[in-house]
């Protein structure tokens, strides 16, 4: 099926070929360049890498300075995201916010593509939304609380 002969035919093969070849050196020069950057001062877990550039501010302007960078607001979906998000905030010793929120619907921590969290890493006693808390933020140790989303924090995205 589909069986091409003649020059024309023989010369696309070439063409597909170079660009095969072409497209692995793009893949590990790629590489390279996201292992050098990770390196550096980000961290990763599966896919996704960490950043923080020492700016700081609160969740809206959090929110705002990842999504302008092309990212989103670090967002924990498992432990070992969560770890590599925890080792950026003991880096710069100063707590994140990370992308999760109540302000819809008090007690329903949402992912800020809206749909409801499948992780967690609460500390002790937390969430307890002590006056109005609909932010989360991360500790040095990990742990999340709940918090007023108008404190200044490190700005961690994730790309
Ligand atoms: C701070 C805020 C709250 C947090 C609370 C607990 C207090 O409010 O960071 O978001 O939930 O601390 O850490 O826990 C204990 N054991 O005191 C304190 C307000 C008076
Ligand atoms: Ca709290």
């Amino acid at each position: 099926q589909g069986d091409c002969g003649g020059r024309e035919c023989d010369l696309l093969k070439t063409e597909i070929r170079d660009l095969q070849e072409q497209l692995k050196a793009l893949k590990a020069t790629v590489g390279k360049i996201q292992k050098a950057w990770i390196f550096m001062n980000g961290n990763s877990a599966g896919e996704k890498t960490f950043q923080a550039n020492g700016s700081e501010g609160d969740f809206e302007t959090s929110k705002a300075t990842c999504s302008q960078a092309g990212g989103l607001l670090a967002s924990p979906r498992n432990s070992a995201e969560n770890t590599a998000i925890q080792q950026i905030v003991v880096r710069h010793n100063k707590a994140a916010y990370v992308g999760i929120n109540d302000i819809e619907t008090e007690g329903s921590f949402k992912y800020l593509s809206g749909e409801a969290i499948g992780y967690s890493n609460w500390a002790g006693g937390e969430p307890n939304n002590l006056g109005t808390e609909d932010c989360v933020e991360i500790y040095p140790d990990g742990r999340w609380n709940d918090r007023s989303c108008n404190e200044k924090r490190l700005i961690i995205c994730e790309f």
